[in-house]
């Protein structure tokens, strides 16, 4: 299997097939762009041309990663802000979709660099990995504790546009003044036109200082200090354990870079330890290797929650560690009142035995009028989840704010029959949706077979108003042959019952397992 990364500049797009479980890149192209109207195709295009030169069956490929020179939205589908480049349309996403029929994900190419760094490259073993990209402009990626960050509104390290003149030259971001307009490439050339004349860049500012240029010399000494006292403010604030260096720029090493990183050193707070501060190793592949290896873009895991009322009740302290040993992560507690399910189930005094003899999750599934009065009588713990029927209340909101109020995770449950469009207004405030593939009641029940197409919607939805942490659940025939169909329309957590892991004739734990592998 094979994983695709897209690194897309403004005039070059960079494309890398890698092996999903070496992460080894075994072919890679540059393409470059002016003006491309379907920019999806051109892309697809190569991907197809370089499959057929390195013989990869194009059916192999499992994803593709994109990293973009701006702001992306959470769930990695929509382009939020584009500074410099105008080639982009703010559906490449989707569109990339429908050309290559695997999921597709954009990542901000600077903390695609910093994230292939941490991965394959200089921040291997680190903690704390910041990576700065000097390009035509400045990026910073930074991982922390081996996530991406991006801070809670998105913007995280956009240090390329930190004021450091007033009323200075104009960005693209549209504010004036920003560090990049004089500190990274696009800058530097701005600064060689000033100093040397029309037609001269940035290249041309570095060989005249080098040569003797008092006034070049000068210009890029301030450029040192700009960006270095820029950056020990970044080292200041996250107290890094590994700052790289990547871009073009920083081929500039005795002039640029090592001044910079002298700078950095001589000026930065620290106590015992200094950060390593060097060149990254990837160079310019460090953003193929971050945006094929999005974590936006690994498995969703599958989580298993048994189904209580199917275990064996005269054995149930066994049943219980047997559930927990087989990486079952939930205890799905069905709870019935025999008015809005046919059935009576699960009394609270034996609720709150099993909260003794388990220390798992609980997933209560309320199956009752008055769903209230029910919350208010459960014996709660911070992880639980529970999942209220639409059906059964009038005051839905309500009854999902006295759950959120009692500090657990809120769901709520829908009878096959039920539109998802009732969902709409309540969603945002949920942690879970609960689709039954059965009418709830009991277990052993044959699935309603438009439940796989209902997931389908469901997970469209969330991704439609980015709402992708919301998990899905499915509860009712969760077989071995349903759940990979379930899994693959879209749900994340499965009510394994008499079905699956309590199915007689096999331990919960081959069940458990046989499941897992077949995901
Ligand atoms: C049924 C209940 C469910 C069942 C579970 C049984 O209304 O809500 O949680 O216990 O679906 O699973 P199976 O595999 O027997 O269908
Ligand atoms: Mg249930």
């Amino acid at each position: 299997m094979y994983k695709v990364g897209i690194d897309i500049g403004g005039t070059k797009i960079n494309t890398g097939i890698f092996e999903k479980e070496t992460k080894k890149l075994v072919a890679v192209k540059k393409t470059y762009v002016k003006e491309i109207k379907n920019l999806s195709q051109h892309i697809n295009d190569v991907i197809k041309k370089m499959c057929a030169q390195n013989d990869i069956d194009p059916k192999e490929i499992i994803s593709c990663g994109i990293g973009i020179p701006g702001t992306i939205s959470d769930d990695g589908r929509r382009i939020l802000k584009v500074p410099n480049i105008d080639i982009l349309s703010d559906d490449i996403a989707k569109k990339m979709e429908n050309d290559l029929k695997v999921p597709v994900r954009l990542v901000q190419d600077s903390r695609a660099a910093a994230w292939g760094e941490y991965l394959c490259g200089g921040g291997r073993g680190a903690n704390g990995v910041v990576c700065v990209t000097l390009g035509t402009g400045i990026g910073i990626g930074v991982v922390v504790d081996g996530k991406i960050y991006s801070g809670a509104l998105g913007c995280a390290g956009e240090l390329g546009h930190l004021p450091v003149k007033e009323n200075g030259r104009a960005c693209g971001c549209g504010k004036t003044g920003c560090l990049e307009k004089y500190c990274a490439g696009g800058g530097l050339d701005i600064t060689a036109r000033e100093l040397l004349g029309d037609d001269k860049t940035a290249a041309e500012l570095f060989e005249e200082a080098k040569s003797g240029n008092a006034e070049a010399k000068t210009a890029i000494e301030d450029a040192v200090k700009t960006l270095g006292s820029g950056l020990v403010s970044i080292v200041n604030l996250m107290s890094p354990d590994c700052l790289l260096f990547s871009g073009g720029l920083s081929e500039q090493e005795e002039m640029y870079l090592n001044p910079v990183i002298d700078y950095i050193k001589e000026h930065c707070y620290s106590a015992d330890k200094m950060p390593i501060i060097k060149k990254a190793e990837l160079g310019e592949l460090s953003p193929l290797y971050g945006t094929a290896f999005i974590p936006m873009l690994e498995k969703r895991k599958a989580i298993l929650s048994a189904s209580i009322m199917c275990a064996d009740i005269l054995n149930m302290k066994a049943a219980l560690e047997e559930i927990k040993d087989a990486g079952i992560e939930y205890l799905h507690c069905d709870i019935m009142d025999n008015h809005f399910v046919p059935n009576l189930m699960m009394p609270m005094e034996f609720l709150n035995k099993l909260r003794d003899a388990s220390d798992l999750p609980f997933d209560f599934h309320i199956m009752a009028e008055n769903p209230e009065t029910v919350i208010e009588r459960l014996d709660l713990k911070k992880n639980d989840i529970i999942s209220v029927h639409y059906e059964s209340t009038v005051h839905l909101q309500k009854a999902i704010t006295l759950i959120k109020e009692k500090g657990t995770k809120a769901a709520v449950a829908i009878n096959p029959a039920t539109p998802l469009n009732v969902l709409e207004e309540i969603l945002p405030q949920l942690d879970m949706v609960l689709i039954m593939s059965v009418n709830p009641g009991f277990a052993g029940q044959k699935i309603v077979e438009s439940s796989f197409d209902k997931i389908r919607r469901m997970r469209k939805m969330l991704e439609e108003r980015d709402l992708c942490n919301i998990l899905i659940q499915v509860d009712g025939n969760c077989s071995f042959e349903n759940v990979p169909k379930m899994y693959d329309a879209g749900a994340d957590i499965f009510v394994v019952g008499t079905s699956s892991v309590f199915k007689k004739g096999q331990t919960i734990k081959d069940g458990a397992e046989k499941l897992f592998k077949l995901l």
